[in-house]
């Protein structure tokens, strides 16, 4: 990489500003933390919490890296619970207000874990759930690859620099699955500017961990290609090594169990004398060097671990001049200069006042000034401003970047058959995009956990190709062996095929699904999975949604209507996920024209940022965008051949429409959702001989008509009394004494509410029960969601005469 020059070896008048940079560091986030758990008045009187000694573990390494190693293009995702130190950091560099700070873990103050979207100063990555920030750096590392391979790293005429994707990991997260499936991912798709740098304490929240692992940890990342460099000696320690009788004393480090270095850490200088003369104390060099050292001496050097000396970290991260994906496993101590440091119960320990008090005067902070940025630090404020104001990090301008919106037709073309599933409808969609030679479909990126063809990709795969950084050609057409799909990979390919890791699709997606914030060019990501194995990358979706990251979701096949493939495969709760997921708006279309509207809304959707015009027609605030949750069927339906009218398009956005409009004389309303519109239909058909005016609702989103209610009943509470949603329109002429009906292939929960809205009786029909194997007749009679069932619920809300009457009657 030409254009860095942050080299191993530095000047002792900068290691020596940076030194008292470290110790701000350590003093604020320690400072922060008290601040808010004492010093603060909290309304509710609960303890606030934060970590000191996790923050103090990192203190050094983040100084090393963000005052002198990071450069603007580098990206990070801070181990959560160091998030005191990143916002002392940001302050330090005039990126972070005092008030934030001071309002740590309060209402719109300093996040307790980093947050790109509630944190005000830079934040890269989100952070909170362990592992998943981690993982997204490495999906980041991908997708810069991705954005640089289809020729877009050019800024304002200039290359963009190439950054490196760095994430501050604990070393209890990693035993997060997640980095693990990531990891052999990334071995496949050859990563390249990845550092994970390992904060190697030897302690999780609840304990000292096993011995030996970091020997597990360096065969793991070497088998996955990574290049590892262990930093455990600090700078006073390898001098020491030097002296004579130094060889027994780091023999003595290294044959050290974890559980004893840490206590003895904690107990301080005499317990380690003690102890290192019993141990080692009667061979004369090793007994000289330890005598000639004071206790607080022998303490400093015995607590010199690699992950607390500056000089060897600036000598680790300064030396790698290549770009291959590189794991540092530092030693450092959990609570590292403060008075529980090492102590195994200190992962949520506070100072106490009185330590905080000790701790002060050793900072040198005089009452009053405990904000002041260089109070207690042994330079010069000029030049400590003039260091900071050329720290690299901070040089390029806004580290949220901005990409133009691309444009979307108001209309995507799909050829219609009589009958098609919505599956095989989205099929039709994204290869009449690939063949296209529009700027939409140029930035459409699809990717797949190895059900790429089973979830219809396969023709738009064809057409647009698979993405590697090196091309790879698909021997079976080589040897032309006949096949549907062509797998060839190029640097140009558009479709980005993973393994079966769900979770690995969702955190892929949150890192394509920023990339016009991380690499200031947009992507409009499009992911495919079975609906079912959404659960197995919950975590991640809600990690992807909590950044905001952009993307649309493609689950399918759903429900019951895999008949043969059984309960294993049915999915029961995902709508209701759809439902209360924040940032993911969801939608189940019947119809493939239905799809095809909302496909079209989808790829603008994912684009709003906000900066559009305000609408509060439905009360959804869609001027703010976020991602999208298509669930799909492979259940092939009768198409209804229909014009697609401006006003019917608005109505399958808003999340439903009547298909068959409530008379007058209505007693019963049907409301489905997706693959058991036939049912429905069927069922009204039915009770049409005895019935008059049954109503038809189609429901496309129950997500969004939910959504539009509750904001809409807020809006009125707060005095807008003329707010209405769409659903409170769409019901408002259906009569009082009405019931409704609901059924979906999923929970019944997911339209029960419908009847709160204008109170209507409601009977839910749906799934609740794991599913069996057999046809979907069979299934759909046996849950009870058949046409059958719907007259019989119809029937027992509303048996044949006016619910008005009953009710006069009770
Ligand atoms: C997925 C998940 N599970 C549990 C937690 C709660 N938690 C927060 S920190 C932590 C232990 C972290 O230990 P380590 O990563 O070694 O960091 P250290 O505190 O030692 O710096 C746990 C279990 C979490 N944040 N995320
Ligand atoms: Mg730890």
């Amino acid at each position: 990489m030409p254009e860095r020059n942050d080299s191993p070896t530095i000047s002792p008048a900068d290691l020596a500003i940076l030194g008292e940079l470290e110790r701000k560091v350590l003093w604020l986030a320690s400072w922060t933390i008290h601040h808010a758990n004492h010093i603060r008045a909290n309304a509710d009187g609960l303890k606030v919490g934060g970590h000191q000694a996790s923050s103090a573990s990192l203190a050094t390494i983040m100084t090393a890296l963000y005052f002198r190693t990071l450069r603007p293009q580098d990206r990070v995702a801070v181990k959560p619970h160091a998030s005191p130190n990143f916002h002392a950091i940001q302050y330090l560099l005039g990126k972070q207000t005092r008030d934030k700070l001071q309002n740590f873990r309060g209402y719109q103050g300093a996040q307790s874990y980093p947050s790109r979207t509630k944190d005000s100063d830079d934040v890269d990555f989100s952070t909170g759930s362990v592992g998943l920030g981690v993982a997204q750096t490495l999906f980041s590392s991908l997708v810069q690859d991705y954005v640089r391979a289809h020729g877009w790293a050019e800024e304002n005429g200039k290359a963009r620099p190439e950054g490196r994707m760095i994430a501050l990991v604990g070393d209890a997260e990693l035993d997060e699955g997640n980095i693990f499936e990531a990891m052999l991912e990334g071995w496949k798709q050859g990563l390249r500017n990845c550092w994970w740098i390992v904060d190697y304490n030897r302690q999780s929240l609840d304990a000292v961990v096993r011995e030996g692992l970091w020997q597990r940890y360096e065969q793991l990342f070497r088998n996955f290609g990574w290049d590892v460099a262990i930093l455990k000696y600090g700078s006073l320690q390898q001098a020491a090594f030097r002296e004579p009788g130094g060889e027994a004393l780091r023999a003595w480090i290294d044959a050290c169990p974890n559980q004893l270095y840490s206590a003895l850490v904690f107990q301080g200088g005499a317990a380690w004398r003690k102890r290192l003369n019993d141990d080692i104390g009667d061979q004369g060099d090793v007994s000289r060097l330890i005598a000639a050292r004071a206790d607080d001496e022998l303490e400093r050097l015995m607590n010199n671990l690699g992950g607390h000396d500056l000089p060897a970290l600036i000598d680790a991260f300064g030396r790698i001049d290549h770009d291959r994906p590189t794991c540092f496993i530092c030693y450092t101590i959990k609570g590292y200069g403060l008075p529980f440091a090492g102590h195994k119960d200190n992962h949520a320990g506070l100072m106490t006042p009185a330590q905080m008090e000790t701790f002060r005067a050793a900072m040198d902070i005089r009452p009053g000034h405990e904000w002041d940025r260089f109070e207690g630090l042994r330079k010069a404020p000029e030049h400590l401003q003039a260091f900071l104001d050329q720290v690299p990090f901070a040089q390029g301008g806004p580290r949220r970047r901005k990409a133009p919106q691309v444009e979307v037709p108001g209309t995507l073309a799909v050829t219609i058959q009589p009958e098609m599933s919505t599956q095989t409808g989205f099929g039709a969609l994204l290869n009449e995009l690939a063949r296209g030679t529009s700027a939409l479909a140029e930035r459409i990126v699809t990717a797949s956990p190895d059900v790429t063809v089973s979830t219809n990709l396969g023709p738009w795969v064809n057409r647009r190709g698979l993405f590697a950084r090196e091309a790879l050609a698909d021997t079976f057409k080589n040897e032309r062996i006949p096949s549907f799909f062509n797998w060839e990979f190029s640097r140009t390919g558009q479709h980005i095929e993973l393994g079966i890791a769900e979770m690995n699709l969702f955190i892929l997606l949150s890192a394509l699904g920023l990339s016009h914030a991380i690499n200031g060019e947009r992507l409009l990501p499009i992911g495919t999975l079975y609906d079912p194995f959404i659960a197995r990358g919950l975590d991640a979706l809600n990690y992807a949604c909590y950044q905001d990251a952009r993307f649309i979701l493609v689950a399918t096949p759903s429900g019951l209507t895999l008949a043969p493939e059984g309960g294993a495969h049915q999915s029961i709760a995902e709508p209701l996920i759809g439902m209360a997921q924040d940032g993911l708006a969801a939608f189940e279309p019947a119809f493939v024209d239905e799809l095809a509207v909302i496909l079209a809304f989808a790829l603008d959707y994912i684009q709003k940022d906000g900066d559009g015009t305000e609408s509060e027609r439905n009360w959804l605030r869609d001027e703010t965008g976020g991602s999208i949750y298509l669930r799909l069927s492979t259940r092939p339906i009768e198409q209804i051949r229909r014009a697609m009218t401006a006003e019917l398009k608005q109505a399958i956005v808003d999340g439903g429409y009547w298909q068959r409009l409530p008379g007058p004389n209505c007693q019963v309303v049907v409301a489905y959702t997706g693959a058991v519109a036939p049912e429905a239909i069927q069922a009204t058909g039915l009770m049409a001989e005895d019935r008059r005016d049954v109503g038809l609702l189609a429901v496309t989103s129950a997500d969004r008509l939910n959504a539009g209610w509750t904001a809409a009943l807020r809006a009125r509470e707060r005095g807008l009394v003329h707010a209405r949603s769409h659903i409170e329109r769409l019901l408002a002429d259906v009569p009082g004494h009405c019931g409704i009906v609901t059924v979906l292939d999923g929970h019944p929960a997911t339209l029960a509410w419908l009847g709160a809205v204008g109170g209507h009786r409601v009977r839910p029909l749906g799934v609740e029960h794991f599913g069996q194997t057999g046809s979907i007749p069979e299934l759909y009679r046996h849950y009870g969601i058949d046409a059958n069932a719907i007259v019989a619920a119809a029937q027992a809300i509303a048996p044949g005469r006016p619910i008005r009457h009953l009710r006069a009657l009770g």
